[in-house]
Protein backbone atom coordinates (compact mmCIF):
# COMPACT_ATOMS: atom_id res chain seq x y z
CA UNK A 1 0.00 0.00 0.00
CA UNK A 2 1.17 3.39 -1.11
CA UNK A 3 0.84 6.36 1.47
CA UNK A 4 0.89 9.97 0.65
CA UNK A 5 0.80 12.69 3.69
CA UNK A 6 0.46 16.05 3.29
CA UNK A 7 2.01 18.14 5.88
CA UNK A 8 3.60 21.39 6.87
CA UNK A 9 5.48 19.20 9.74
CA UNK A 10 6.97 16.52 7.81
CA UNK A 11 9.95 16.23 10.31
CA UNK A 12 6.63 15.11 12.89
CA UNK A 13 7.10 11.39 11.16
CA UNK A 14 10.73 11.33 11.47
CA UNK A 15 12.10 9.25 8.73
CA UNK A 16 10.92 5.97 7.81
CA UNK A 17 12.60 4.78 5.43
CA UNK A 18 15.63 4.65 8.26
CA UNK A 19 14.10 2.64 10.91
CA UNK A 20 13.55 6.02 12.66
CA UNK A 21 10.04 7.93 13.86
CA UNK A 22 6.41 6.49 14.84
CA UNK A 23 6.65 5.00 10.71
CA UNK A 24 9.86 3.62 10.82
CA UNK A 25 9.53 1.24 14.18
CA UNK A 26 7.51 -1.76 15.43
CA UNK A 27 5.00 -3.30 13.12
CA UNK A 28 4.85 -0.75 10.48
CA UNK A 29 8.63 -0.12 10.36
CA UNK A 30 8.95 -4.18 9.52
CA UNK A 31 6.03 -3.40 6.41
CA UNK A 32 7.75 -0.46 5.46
CA UNK A 33 11.43 -2.18 5.37
CA UNK A 34 9.57 -5.47 3.26
CA UNK A 35 7.91 -3.17 0.52
CA UNK A 36 4.31 -3.75 1.64
CA UNK A 37 4.06 0.18 2.94
CA UNK A 38 5.61 2.87 0.60
CA UNK A 39 5.26 5.81 2.99
CA UNK A 40 6.14 9.31 1.07
CA UNK A 41 5.77 12.58 3.09
CA UNK A 42 5.48 15.55 1.28
CA UNK A 43 5.93 19.32 2.98
CA UNK A 44 2.79 21.40 2.06
CA UNK A 45 4.97 24.74 1.83
CA UNK A 46 6.83 23.18 -1.49
CA UNK A 47 3.22 24.67 -3.02
CA UNK A 48 3.09 27.74 -1.51
CA UNK A 49 3.58 30.55 -4.06
CA UNK A 50 4.84 33.46 -2.08
CA UNK A 51 8.48 34.13 -0.78
CA UNK A 52 7.53 33.83 2.88
CA UNK A 53 5.78 30.00 1.69
CA UNK A 54 2.82 31.14 3.56
CA UNK A 55 0.12 28.47 3.95
CA UNK A 56 -2.89 30.50 5.61
CA UNK A 57 -4.82 33.59 5.89
CA UNK A 58 -7.43 34.83 7.90
CA UNK A 59 -10.93 33.70 7.95
CA UNK A 60 -13.78 35.36 5.99
CA UNK A 61 -16.52 36.46 8.44
CA UNK A 62 -13.76 36.89 10.87
CA UNK A 63 -13.07 35.22 14.39
CA UNK A 64 -10.21 33.41 15.86
CA UNK A 65 -7.13 31.58 14.47
CA UNK A 66 -5.98 30.73 10.80
CA UNK A 67 -7.45 28.80 7.84
CA UNK A 68 -5.28 26.95 5.50
CA UNK A 69 -6.08 28.54 2.19
CA UNK A 70 -7.52 26.45 -0.95
CA UNK A 71 -5.05 26.72 -3.45
CA UNK A 72 -1.49 25.82 -1.64
CA UNK A 73 -3.66 22.49 -0.63
CA UNK A 74 -5.40 22.12 -4.60
CA UNK A 75 -1.82 22.47 -5.96
CA UNK A 76 -0.78 19.79 -3.47
CA UNK A 77 -3.37 17.23 -3.65
CA UNK A 78 -3.51 17.32 -7.44
CA UNK A 79 0.55 17.26 -7.73
CA UNK A 80 0.55 14.07 -5.42
CA UNK A 81 -2.34 12.60 -6.79
CA UNK A 82 -1.38 12.92 -10.45
CA UNK A 83 2.33 13.47 -10.37
CA UNK A 84 2.31 16.29 -12.92
CA UNK A 85 1.65 19.01 -10.28
CA UNK A 86 -0.86 20.58 -12.87
CA UNK A 87 -3.02 22.58 -10.93
CA UNK A 88 -5.21 23.49 -13.49
CA UNK A 89 -5.85 19.85 -14.36
CA UNK A 90 -7.82 19.17 -11.54
CA UNK A 91 -10.40 16.99 -11.92
CA UNK A 92 -10.01 14.99 -15.33
CA UNK A 93 -6.63 14.04 -14.22
CA UNK A 94 -8.02 13.15 -10.73
CA UNK A 95 -10.73 11.50 -11.36
CA UNK A 96 -8.40 9.11 -13.78
CA UNK A 97 -6.98 8.50 -10.34
CA UNK A 98 -9.97 7.70 -8.14
CA UNK A 99 -10.21 4.33 -7.90
CA UNK A 100 -6.65 4.56 -6.70
CA UNK A 101 -6.72 6.96 -3.73
CA UNK A 102 -8.87 7.62 -1.07
CA UNK A 103 -8.43 10.79 1.10
CA UNK A 104 -8.72 11.13 4.50
CA UNK A 105 -8.89 14.62 6.24
CA UNK A 106 -8.41 14.20 10.26
CA UNK A 107 -10.20 16.81 11.74
CA UNK A 108 -12.09 17.11 15.02
CA UNK A 109 -15.02 17.59 13.42
CA UNK A 110 -14.62 14.18 11.35
CA UNK A 111 -17.06 11.22 11.63
CA UNK A 112 -15.66 8.93 14.28
CA UNK A 113 -12.74 6.76 13.11
CA UNK A 114 -13.77 3.05 13.72
CA UNK A 115 -12.32 0.06 13.96
CA UNK A 116 -14.60 -0.54 10.11
CA UNK A 117 -12.65 2.66 8.72
CA UNK A 118 -9.52 0.94 9.50
CA UNK A 119 -10.73 -2.01 7.91
CA UNK A 120 -12.04 -0.83 4.84
CA UNK A 121 -8.70 1.72 4.12
CA UNK A 122 -6.76 -1.40 4.74
CA UNK A 123 -8.22 -2.90 1.52
CA UNK A 124 -6.92 0.08 -0.39
CA UNK A 125 -3.55 0.63 -2.71
CA UNK A 126 -3.27 4.24 -1.72
CA UNK A 127 -4.40 6.60 0.94
CA UNK A 128 -3.71 10.24 1.17
CA UNK A 129 -3.41 12.14 3.92
CA UNK A 130 -4.35 15.35 4.23
CA UNK A 131 -2.90 16.89 7.39
CA UNK A 132 -4.34 20.52 8.67
CA UNK A 133 -3.44 22.86 11.28
CA UNK A 134 -4.85 26.14 12.67
CA UNK A 135 -8.31 26.24 12.53
CA UNK A 136 -8.23 23.81 9.61
CA UNK A 137 -8.38 23.81 5.62
CA UNK A 138 -10.64 26.26 3.27
CA UNK A 139 -13.80 23.96 3.52
CA UNK A 140 -13.60 24.28 -0.30
CA UNK A 141 -10.79 21.95 -0.78
CA UNK A 142 -12.56 19.02 0.47
CA UNK A 143 -15.76 19.65 -1.53
CA UNK A 144 -13.72 19.63 -5.05
CA UNK A 145 -11.52 16.62 -3.75
CA UNK A 146 -15.18 14.75 -3.29
CA UNK A 147 -16.25 15.48 -7.15
CA UNK A 148 -12.76 13.31 -8.24
CA UNK A 149 -12.43 11.19 -4.75
CA UNK A 150 -13.32 9.26 -2.04
CA UNK A 151 -12.55 11.66 0.99
CA UNK A 152 -13.34 10.74 4.74
CA UNK A 153 -13.62 13.40 7.55
CA UNK A 154 -12.42 11.51 10.62
CA UNK A 155 -11.82 12.27 14.15
CA UNK A 156 -10.05 9.95 16.62
CA UNK A 157 -11.73 11.08 19.56
CA UNK A 158 -13.81 13.76 21.39
CA UNK A 159 -10.67 16.61 22.04
CA UNK A 160 -8.96 19.09 20.19
CA UNK A 161 -5.36 18.38 18.79
CA UNK A 162 -3.27 21.24 17.51
CA UNK A 163 -2.88 19.55 14.38
CA UNK A 164 -3.71 16.03 12.12
CA UNK A 165 -0.46 14.72 12.35
CA UNK A 166 -0.91 12.72 15.94
CA UNK A 167 -3.87 11.67 14.30
CA UNK A 168 -2.48 10.20 11.37
CA UNK A 169 -0.18 7.82 13.34
CA UNK A 170 -2.72 6.86 15.37
CA UNK A 171 -5.06 5.76 12.24
CA UNK A 172 -2.16 4.13 10.06
CA UNK A 173 -1.48 2.25 13.11
CA UNK A 174 -5.31 0.71 13.30
CA UNK A 175 -4.93 0.18 9.55
CA UNK A 176 -1.07 -1.14 9.22
CA UNK A 177 -1.71 -3.94 12.02
CA UNK A 178 -4.41 -5.18 9.46
CA UNK A 179 -2.73 -6.18 6.40
CA UNK A 180 -2.39 -8.80 5.12
CA UNK A 181 1.67 -10.28 6.37
CA UNK A 182 2.04 -7.31 9.18
CA UNK A 183 0.16 -8.76 11.96
CA UNK A 184 1.86 -12.47 11.99
CA UNK A 185 -0.89 -13.69 13.82
CA UNK A 186 -4.06 -12.70 12.47
CA UNK A 187 -6.42 -14.29 15.44
CA UNK A 188 -4.74 -12.00 17.78
CA UNK A 189 -6.12 -9.27 14.89
CA UNK A 190 -9.88 -10.98 15.06
CA UNK A 191 -10.02 -11.66 18.68
CA UNK A 192 -9.08 -8.22 20.64
CA UNK A 193 -11.30 -5.22 21.74
CA UNK A 194 -13.60 -4.15 18.30
CA UNK A 195 -11.79 -6.86 16.51
CA UNK A 196 -15.13 -7.63 15.24
CA UNK A 197 -15.65 -3.98 14.44
CA UNK A 198 -15.39 -5.17 10.97
CA UNK A 199 -18.68 -7.07 10.84
CA UNK A 200 -17.72 -10.95 10.85
CA UNK A 201 -20.69 -12.68 11.85
CA UNK A 202 -20.10 -15.24 14.13
CA UNK A 203 -17.28 -13.51 15.87
CA UNK A 204 -18.46 -14.37 19.38
CA UNK A 205 -16.71 -11.21 21.15
CA UNK A 206 -18.06 -9.06 18.69
CA UNK A 207 -19.01 -5.40 19.94
CA UNK A 208 -17.46 -6.40 23.07
CA UNK A 209 -14.14 -5.21 25.35
CA UNK A 210 -11.18 -7.73 26.18
CA UNK A 211 -11.60 -8.92 29.47
CA UNK A 212 -8.02 -9.40 31.70
CA UNK A 213 -5.47 -11.54 30.20
CA UNK A 214 -2.62 -12.99 32.53
CA UNK A 215 1.18 -14.90 32.16
CA UNK A 216 3.20 -16.62 34.36
CA UNK A 217 3.63 -16.56 37.06
CA UNK A 218 0.58 -18.26 38.51
CA UNK A 219 1.09 -16.57 41.87
CA UNK A 220 2.62 -13.13 41.43
CA UNK A 221 2.44 -10.37 44.79
CA UNK A 222 -0.03 -12.85 46.48
CA UNK A 223 -2.21 -12.41 43.79
CA UNK A 224 -2.99 -15.28 41.82
CA UNK A 225 -4.21 -16.02 38.08
CA UNK A 226 -7.91 -16.77 37.82
CA UNK A 227 -8.13 -20.85 38.04
CA UNK A 228 -10.11 -21.80 34.90
CA UNK A 229 -7.32 -20.89 32.80
CA UNK A 230 -5.21 -23.23 33.88
CA UNK A 231 -8.13 -26.05 33.64
CA UNK A 232 -7.50 -27.22 30.67
CA UNK A 233 -11.64 -26.93 29.72
CA UNK A 234 -11.63 -25.09 26.55
CA UNK A 235 -15.71 -24.48 26.79
CA UNK A 236 -15.17 -23.24 29.99
CA UNK A 237 -11.98 -20.90 29.19
CA UNK A 238 -14.06 -19.43 26.14
CA UNK A 239 -17.21 -18.86 28.61
CA UNK A 240 -15.01 -17.20 31.62
CA UNK A 241 -13.69 -14.61 28.92
CA UNK A 242 -17.20 -13.94 27.56
CA UNK A 243 -18.02 -13.25 30.77
CA UNK A 244 -15.60 -11.00 31.95
CA UNK A 245 -15.74 -9.24 28.32
CA UNK A 246 -19.53 -8.46 29.09
CA UNK A 247 -18.66 -6.95 32.68
CA UNK A 248 -15.88 -4.93 31.63
CA UNK A 249 -18.14 -3.49 28.56
CA UNK A 250 -21.27 -2.73 30.97
CA UNK A 251 -18.98 -1.53 33.75
CA UNK A 252 -16.62 0.84 31.29
CA UNK A 253 -18.47 1.46 28.14
CA UNK A 254 -22.45 0.96 28.47
CA UNK A 255 -23.34 2.74 25.62
CA UNK A 256 -21.46 -0.10 23.55
CA UNK A 257 -24.03 -3.06 25.49
CA UNK A 258 -26.42 -0.79 24.76
CA UNK A 259 -26.14 -0.70 21.17
CA UNK A 260 -25.51 -4.67 21.33
CA UNK A 261 -29.10 -4.99 23.17
CA UNK A 262 -30.72 -2.50 20.58
CA UNK A 263 -29.40 -4.10 17.50
CA UNK A 264 -26.88 -2.12 16.10
CA UNK A 265 -24.11 -5.08 16.66
CA UNK A 266 -26.09 -8.05 15.70
CA UNK A 267 -29.11 -7.38 18.12
CA UNK A 268 -30.18 -8.64 21.27
CA UNK A 269 -30.53 -12.01 19.51
CA UNK A 270 -26.73 -12.89 20.32
CA UNK A 271 -27.24 -12.81 23.54
CA UNK A 272 -27.45 -16.18 25.09
CA UNK A 273 -28.84 -17.44 28.43
CA UNK A 274 -25.96 -16.88 30.32
CA UNK A 275 -24.72 -13.59 28.58
CA UNK A 276 -28.20 -12.37 29.93
CA UNK A 277 -27.82 -13.33 33.27
CA UNK A 278 -24.35 -11.28 33.42
CA UNK A 279 -25.52 -8.41 32.24
CA UNK A 280 -28.51 -8.58 34.23
CA UNK A 281 -26.37 -8.90 37.62
CA UNK A 282 -24.22 -5.73 35.65
CA UNK A 283 -26.94 -3.47 35.45
CA UNK A 284 -28.55 -4.19 32.20
CA UNK A 285 -31.84 -6.56 31.91
CA UNK A 286 -32.70 -7.86 28.51
CA UNK A 287 -35.88 -8.09 27.10
CA UNK A 288 -36.48 -12.18 26.81
CA UNK A 289 -37.99 -12.26 23.43
CA UNK A 290 -35.37 -12.47 21.04
CA UNK A 291 -32.94 -14.92 23.06
CA UNK A 292 -30.76 -17.64 21.35
CA UNK A 293 -30.82 -21.32 21.66
CL1 LIG B 1 -8.34 13.82 13.48
N1 LIG B 1 -7.49 16.21 14.27
C1 LIG B 1 -7.38 17.18 15.17
N2 LIG B 1 -6.71 18.29 14.86
N3 LIG B 1 -7.93 17.11 16.37
C2 LIG B 1 -8.60 16.01 16.65
C3 LIG B 1 -8.74 14.95 15.76
C4 LIG B 1 -8.17 15.09 14.56
N4 LIG B 1 -9.47 13.99 16.35
C5 LIG B 1 -9.77 14.44 17.55
N5 LIG B 1 -9.25 15.66 17.74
Amino acid sequence: MRVDIITIFPDYFGTPAKGAGPLGVSLIGKAAARGELDFRLHDLRKWATDVHHTVDDTPFGGGPGMVMKPDVWGAALDDVLTGTGAVAAASAASAACAPLARLIVPTPSGTPFTQGHAAAYAAERRLVFACGRYEGIDSRVVADARSAMAVDEVSIGDYVLAGGEAAVCVILEAVCRLLPGVWGNEQSAADDSFGGGTGEEGDPMRGLLEGPVYTRPRSWRGREVPPVLLSGDHKAIARWRRDEALRRTAAVRPDLVSQMISGTAGGAAILDARDRTVLAEAGFPVDGESMAH
